[in-house]
């Protein structure tokens, strides 16, 4: 079901580079799509909510009564959540709240570089975020949670979340989204989708939404278009398109746990990608045998049946983990499982990925759901530059510089000089008008 990449014997030149040519890829032509939704952006900023319409009537089959989500609505969902599901959510919420705090850390750090001479940084939630939760071909409620509690638990004052209008709920987005958005106390929901809603976040749209900072969330390659085309006009977290895992292991894994981990990724697209990296033949050779069984009883068979045979999927031979271990930072994947001997010490030396799952024990749709870490990662390689959502993406880093007159006159020559050495010599004089007696007459 898994082509084979074999790179055994095949080290790389010293660089990891290398490697990074030959691990499978999806061919998303994000830039193609920036093409795309380039007039369904440019539409909704001109034409507001006419323009949402006809985008949801297009793309979604329905137009919904309303894009803003009655709040009768939010809580008539919560009202009808089956108490087990209920459960999950509370779970889930708790243990990504309290990683939430965790990650938040010092609000501020206060240096005194010299006597006088104070730096603080403080950290400052953005004001308004958009939260896209991708309905699709799953309506994904966690990233309810992925999105809101960071969020929160960074103090943004003003939370709005969008996900697409669904059919057979009537135009509003699934109900389980709604009864999360009201268990987390969000009150500002729309139902509106794709490239559209990161449009009406990011210009905001007259009587109905207004402009936000930033957006978060994960979505389908039109999502990520529209949040690069945006980017700039509004702030976006790193660009989470189409799920992937990645499993390095050896001999000591077990297949049917890896089988198992690789279709769970690929439940969720055609195009999603499954990749083995492993120095075992044999377990390759059970694993590909769990495959076929695996596969012919689960549920969305056809849709991982397409992603584990896509050019994007593939298991990787390598000589050992050592190799392996190149291979997987090259290939950065958004998930990646070591399941190996001495798994924690194996994982300490990762330096690509968006989340790391150490062992047997911690498989990604754990991570998906209820670990209490988040599920929003950077994908198509972007792990090698970007992290996952967390609190710290809502937080901007502000820099507040507070000299004395003495610790200036201190540094007035450093100053004057460095100006002078690029030619912006104005700059010096920011500073020596300040001291029209000289600097040093100060002190
Ligand atoms: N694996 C997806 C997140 C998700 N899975 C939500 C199930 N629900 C991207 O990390
Ligand atoms: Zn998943």
């Amino acid at each position: 079901m898994l082509r084979t990449i074999d790179l055994r014997g095949r080290l790389a030149a010293g660089t990891r580079l290398d490697y990074a040519t030959v691990v499978p890829r999806a061919v998303f032509d994000v830039a193609a799509a920036v093409e795309v939704v380039r007039p369904i952006c440019d539409d909704v900023a001109t034409r507001g909510a006419i323009a949402l319409a006809e985008y949801s009537e297009r793309f979604d089959h329905v137009v919904p009564p309303s894009f803003r989500v009655p709040a009768a609505a939010l809580a008539a969902a919560l009202d009808g959540l089956d108490p087990d599901v209920r459960a999950a959510f509370e779970e889930s919420t708790r243990r990504r709240r309290l990683v939430s705090e965790a990650e938040l850390g010092e609000r501020a750090v206060d240096v005194q570089v010299a006597p006088g001479a104070q730096v603080t940084q403080r950290m400052i939630p953005v004001r308004r975020v958009g939260l896209y939760v991708p309905g699709g071909l799953a309506p994904l409620a966690s990233s309810v949670i992925m999105n809101v509690v960071p969020a929160q638990v960074a103090g943004v004052q003003s939370i709005a979340v969008a996900s697409p209008p669904q059919r057979e709920f009537g135009g509003l987005p699934h109900p389980s989204i709604l009864a999360l958005c009201h268990l987390l106390g969000v009150e500002e929901v729309y139902a509106v989708g794709g490239a559209q809603a990161v449009a009406m976040f990011g210009y905001g749209v007259p009587g109905l939404c207004p402009r936000v900072d930033l957006v978060t969330g994960p979505g389908n390659i039109y999502v990520v278009a529209a949040k690069r085309l945006l980017k700039g006009r509004v702030g976006i977290d790193s660009e989470a398109g189409t799920t992937e895992i990645a499993v390095l292991a050896d001999s000591s894994a077990d297949p049917v746990h890896v089988a198992a981990d690789l279709v769970s990724q690929a439940e969720h697209d055609p195009m999603a990608a499954a990749v083995l990296v492993t120095d075992a033949p044999d377990l390759a050779a059970a694993v590909e045998r769990e495959l076929q069984e695996q596969v012919d009883v689960t549920k969305h068979a056809d849709r991982v049946r397409t992603a584990l045979g896509g050019q994007q999927s593939a298991v990787i031979l390598v000589d050992d983990v050592e190799q392996g271990l190149e291979v997987v930072d090259a290939y950065a994947a958004e998930h990646l499982e070591i399941q190996t001997r001495d798994a924690a010490a194996v994982a300490a030396r990762v330096r690509n990925a968006g989340a790391i799952f150490v062992g047997p024990w911690s498989p990604v749709s754990l991570g998906d759901y209820s670990a209490g870490s988040t599920h929003v990662l950077p994908t198509a390689g972007c792990a090698c530059h970007s992290s996952g959502l967390n609190v710290k993406s809502f937080l901007k880093a502000v820099h507040v510089v507070s000299y004395t007159e003495d610790a200036l006159a201190a540094v007035a020559r450093h100053v004057e000089v460095f100006a002078d050495a690029e030619n912006l010599p104005a700059h010096g004089a920011a500073v020596s008008r300040r001291f029209p007696r000289g600097a040093g007459t100060v002190r």
